[in-house]
């Protein structure tokens, strides 16, 4: 239950003190480092400066008038939506998210966003007492919370047969995958009741339920804020977990195994997801889930070799070592974790994490989601591998050249993966390799072939996880053509570090695809809102356009993109990073494109050199890239004789892993005993040969694609602090996060219309008591009565339009009327006070 509200008096009576004390003075916001705003008053100001008396403290500040920013009245405090805010300043936004924090509302509306700031600790808002509470009911009846989203995400796939997206971003730490954890569990529980199994449940009633076609805004309801910015909580019992159906269940263990496998303990989060994820579950038509898709993207690979000393590898390593049982001998796993290369450069314990315990759990997973034995050993076997590739010793001779001292470890490495170790060793220390026309022995240097079991170690990795997904897939997928899906996306949000690399070009243009994706949605909403209620309104000119950033990084072809000229870098034989980078400058340096009118304020076609890099401004801000290694990280290159062992493994799982290389063995060397029948070749695919920026490119264009045919919803997480600890708001580092990620910008469009809408009727009840006589007794239509009442209000005309049932204002219009009708009715109530003491 909810908890009890004040009696109606009592907070009227406090919320009109407040207020009365809030009109005394001119409250602003004033900009501070530390603590982002400082709320105090203005006591003198002139054209240009103010003088500040601040709140706490008093002491007195002179700031330019520009810097300051409008303080909402004390009613507004908690609101539940940003979009309510009279005043939409960034000053307002983190403050009322701050207020609300401190409460324990970790959920917050910014019009078409959910803002969810991590708790850092366990709230009691995901119980069933609570999917209950938001089951079947509207946004505005519940507060904010992840739940009302995947709610509303249901109801309107039911209502509209149409296919619906949640995309979470955030830093990493802010909690999207929690989100998507729950969404997951939201949604499988209704699906679950939905079922025609629980005929209790009608599914057809729950499908059915109603949905207002847009959310409740503009002022929002008076004494309703605090009341609701507590959540309830109730402890569930039994619950929908007991009765879910093995796909659900499957469904839902699906996550220990990507986890374990995809996440790590970094310095930010230690259970990091290293890859993004697209999660789409499919319902049937009575409401039931049909079957479940996971597409992946960017894993980061790297990490299985390297990682900064405060970091974990992938968990999967430290689970399979803390294993019991005769596993870990026949993977030849006899030494300590500290023995292995790959992990004893690094942390090894995480707090809070139990190796033995996931361990257990992802067996557990495993085996729910169908993986047999022999599928698991398969898994482990490549983890295995990799830990004693690690530990091959590789030496130069006097002469550089690369020798391997001990073969016992390349002894290990091989049998596990079914290669014969001659090959292998050969490969990596002396390959053949295409010299004009004949085949040559290349002799290698130590590094070289440190590097390229380090290649061999992370394309393993990788190759597995894919193929783990796609079994994964296979256990979920069900696909029928009837049925509908909600796809969540978790993917890492904006990033800029201080020293940022191809990864984070890779992820920062994914979130200028995405950004664009909501800034043209929230236009489309906006304009179909304006057009309803025959408002015009020109959105053209607002620089919504994120297109020119997002075609300098990918644009093909003629007008050729970042990521076209980096490959074409990759195949040109003398290349470095440097020539890339430089070629990078002589492109955009500004005249080549000079017709082309850039956005002011976004200077897209020149991009600044400094050191070995350049500049790009994309919607978050500036980035600095640096250049060095790209052409590597974009080639990704494993070696040709490397492969070609592999792809002819014994082992069908390696050989698998490997068989879209079969192409390149049209090249092989006619003297190479690579040891493959003519039966097991596989079909010639060129086309698997693609650069990691191309590959992320089309992965992407089918994303955006997926999306663009779904009616997308947007959850924003936020990291509070950077010490992973509840209760505290460290406002600069919200406010960078509300940047990068998009809500300031919505705001900002927001703004750009008429971002507060009263319907005619609510209007009137409000504002007539202004402008008595104004309205005629007896009956008029509420836009009459309504252009009635902004006439006599003497409101600008710039500051309104009238629509067909609602009447918009422009921002901080209506902070203006609620002061005037406050100063009103204190008015009217101090005379009657007055009148009533003569009469007592
Ligand atoms: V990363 O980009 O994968 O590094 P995420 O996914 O954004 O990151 P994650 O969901 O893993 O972050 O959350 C980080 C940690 O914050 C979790 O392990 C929890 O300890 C904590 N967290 C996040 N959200 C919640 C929540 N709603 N309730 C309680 C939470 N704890
Ligand atoms: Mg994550």
């Amino acid at each position: 239950m909810p908890a009890p509200r004040p009696s109606q008096s009592t907070e009227a009576t406090r919320a009109a003190a407040l207020q009365a004390e809030f009109n005394e003075k001119k409250w602003v916001w004033v900009p501070d480092e530390k603590d982002g705003y400082l709320a105090g008053w203005v006591h003198q100001e002139d054209d240009e400066t103010a003088e500040i008396i601040m709140s706490s403290g008093g002491e007195i500040r002179r700031v330019p008038l520009y810097a300051l920013s409008k303080m909402n009245p004390p009613k507004f405090d908690r609101v539940e939506d940003i979009a309510d805010l009279t005043f939409l300043n960034e000053a307002s936004v983190v403050h009322n998210l701050r207020l609300r924090y401190g409460s324990g509302a970790i959920y917050t509306y910014s019009g078409l966003f959910l803002v969810a700031i991590n708790p850092y600790q366990n709230l009691p808002l995901y119980t069933d007492a609570i999917i209950s509470q938001y089951r079947s009911k509207r946004r505005d009846e519940n507060p904010p919370h992840i739940f009302a989203v995947a709610e509303r995400a249901w109801v309107n796939m039911g209502e509209e047969r149409e296919n619906q997206s949640i995309l979470i971003t955030g830093e990493s730490g802010a909690g999207k995958t929690e989100s998507t954890k729950k969404v997951i569990q939201y949604l499988s529980a209704i699906a679950t009741d939905a079922h025609p199994r629980h005929p209790s449940h009608s599914h057809s009633a729950s499908m059915a339920s109603s949905f207002p076609a847009s959310p409740p805004s503009g002022l929002p309801r008076r004494g309703s804020f605090h009341a609701k910015a507590t959540h309830v909580t109730s402890n569930s019992t039994g619950g929908a977990k007991g009765r879910l159906g093995l796909l659900e269940r499957q469904i839902l263990q699906a996550n220990p195994i990507l986890e374990a496998f995809g996440n790590a303990q970094t310095q930010r989060n230690n259970n990091s997801s290293r890859f993004g994820k697209f999660i789409r579950i499919s319902f049937s038509l009575d409401g039931s889930i049909s079957g479940a898709n996971i597409d992946w993207y960017l894993l980061e690979k790297s990490r299985v070799v390297v990682r900064s000393a405060a970091e974990r590898n992938f968990h999967v390593f430290y689970q399979l070592l803390s294993s019991g049982g005769s596993l870990k001998d026949t993977l030849l796993l006899d030494r300590p974790l500290d023995e292995y290369e790959f992990l004893n450069r690094s942390r090894r314990e995480v707090d809070g994490v139990n190796d033995r315990e996931d361990w257990d759990a992802l067996i557990n997973a495993l085996d729910i989601v169908g993986f047999t034995v022999a599928e698991q050993f398969d898994l482990f076997r490549i983890v295995a591998a990799i830990l004693h590739i690690g530990n091959i010793d590789i030496r130069s001779t006097k002469s550089d050249d690369a020798f391997m001292p001990d073969p016992s470890q390349a002894e290990r490495v091989c049998h596990l993966l079914g290669i014969p170790i001659a090959e292998f060793t050969r490969a990596i220390l002396r390959p053949r390799v295409l010299a004009g026309r004949e085949w040559v022995t290349q002799a290698r240097t130590g590094q070289q072939s440190l590097d390229e079991l380090a290649s061999l170690s992370k394309s393993l990795y990788e190759k597995s996880f894919s193929a783990l997904v796609e079994r994964i897939n296979r256990a979920l997928d069900r696909p029928s053509s009837k049925s509908t899906f909600i796809g969540v996306l978790d993917i890492a949000g904006f990033e800029i570090f201080e020293i940022n690399t191809y990864e984070q070009l890779l992820i920062n243009y994914t979130n200028e695809k995405l950004q664009q994706f909501f800034n043209h949605h929230m236009f489309v909403l906006e304009q179909e809102e304006y057009s309803r209620e025959g408002i015009e309104w020109d959105y053209v000119n607002f620089k919504l356009d994120l297109q020119p950033t997002i075609d300098l990084i990918e644009s093909s072809g003629n007008a050729i993109g970042i990521l076209s000229c980096l490959d074409e870098e990759c195949i040109m034989p003398k290349a470095t990073d440097l020539t890339f980078t430089e070629k990078v400058h002589s492109i955009w340096s500004g005249d080549l494109r000079a017709t082309e009118q850039p956005h002011p304020g976004r200077t897209k076609y020149t991009l600044p050199k400094f050191e070995q890099g350049f500049i790009i401004t994309h919607y978050a801000g500036k980035v600095e890239y640096r250049t060095d290694g790209w052409l590597e990280k974009n080639k990704d290159p494993l070696n040709d004789n490397l492969t070609r062992v592999l792809a002819s493994s014994s082992e069908p799982y390696v050989a698998s892993l490997f068989q879209d290389f079969a192409g390149v063995f049209a090249d092989m060397p006619p003297s190479s005993s690579a040891g493959f029948s003519a039966g097991k070749r596989r079909p010639i695919k060129r086309g698997a040969f693609r650069t990691v920026g191309q590959r992320h490119k089309e992965q992407l264009a089918l994303l955006m694609a997926q999306l663009q045919a779904t009616q997308p919803h947007f959850v924003r997480c936020i990291v509070p602090n950077v010490n992973k600890k509840p209760g505290r708001v460290d406002v600069p580092l919200v406010l960078d996060q509300l940047r990068c990620n998009g809500v300031l910008e919505g705001i900002r469009i927001a703004r750009l219309g008429y971002p507060n809408r009263l319907p005619f009727v609510e209007f009137r009840q409000r504002y007539e008591i202004m402008t008595p006589g104004v309205i005629p007794r007896g009956y008029m239509d509420g836009r009459k009565a309504c252009i009635r009442i902004v006439e006599a209000l003497d409101l600008d005309t710039e500051l309104f339009r009238v629509g067909t049932s609602k009447i918009f204002f422009k921002a901080g219009v209506l902070a203006d009327l609620e002061e005037r009708r406050d100063a009103l009715l204190f008015d009217v109530f101090s005379r009657l006070q007055a009148v009533a003491r003569k009469f007592s």
